[in-house]
């Protein structure tokens, strides 16, 4: 979908306190109004089981299409102002989260630095990523690896596709 000078991004969206869906159309719209941002195709909703921190309730995660002209710090800039407008809790480190809105990848940019880590350095251990992320993008490969490679070196079980497609991104549609 990306333009000329746009970066092509795609997106993790999570959580699992509220109404993680309305917070992540929520946040998507936020992102969208950017003037230099854009978003593209969304993934279905997935209900899948918490992944690092187990006794917490399951998380609601889904995928997104980005495509900006800003750099990936602005970008992180905005998806971290997203969190904190939609009143993230960032109490304990895996732990519950109203949203959770982490960048997997940004155009095919490699980045090791403090506060940035591109490729997300944990995409390939996390079937809730996964698995959005191959919906959106079953071609795509990350680091010379494809994503269906990835998904089918772990464990992907337990987690459910809900139905309603892209729907979630539309204010007041119903949503899980
Ligand atoms: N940061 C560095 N690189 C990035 C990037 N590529 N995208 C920095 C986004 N942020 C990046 O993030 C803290 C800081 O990471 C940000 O301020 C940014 O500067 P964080 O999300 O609070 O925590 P973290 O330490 O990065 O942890 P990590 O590994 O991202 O885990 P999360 O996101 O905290 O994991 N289970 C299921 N089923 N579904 C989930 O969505 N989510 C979590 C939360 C745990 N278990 C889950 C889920
Ligand atoms: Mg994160």
């Amino acid at each position: 979908m990306s333009g000329h000078g746009e970066t092509p991004a795609y997106l993790s969206l999570g959580g699992n306190l509220g109404d993680p869906a309305a917070a992540m159309a929520a946040a998507l719209r936020f992102l969208d109004d950017d003037s230099r941002t854009r978003v593209g195709r969304v993934s279905s909703l997935y209900r899948t089981p918490p992944w690092g921190k187990t006794d917490q309730p399951d998380f609601i995660n889904a995928a997104a299409e980005i495509a900006t002209t800003r750099d990936a710090r602005e970008l992180l800039e905005l998806c971290l102002d997203a969190e904190r407008r939609l009143k993230r809790v960032r109490a304990e480190r895996w732990g519950p989260r109203l949203i959770d809105l982490d960048i997997l990848t940004f155009g095919d940019s490699s980045v090791r630095e403090p506060g940035l880590e591109l490729p997300h350095p944990r995409l390939s251990e996390r079937a809730f990523v996964l698995v959005p992320l191959l919906e959106l993008a079953p071609d795509l490969a990350i680091g010379g690896r494809s994503v269906r490679a990835m998904l089918d070196a772990i464990d992907g079980s337990g987690i459910e596709k809900l139905p309603g497609g892209d729907g979630w991104r539309k204010p007041g549609s119903a949503s899980a």
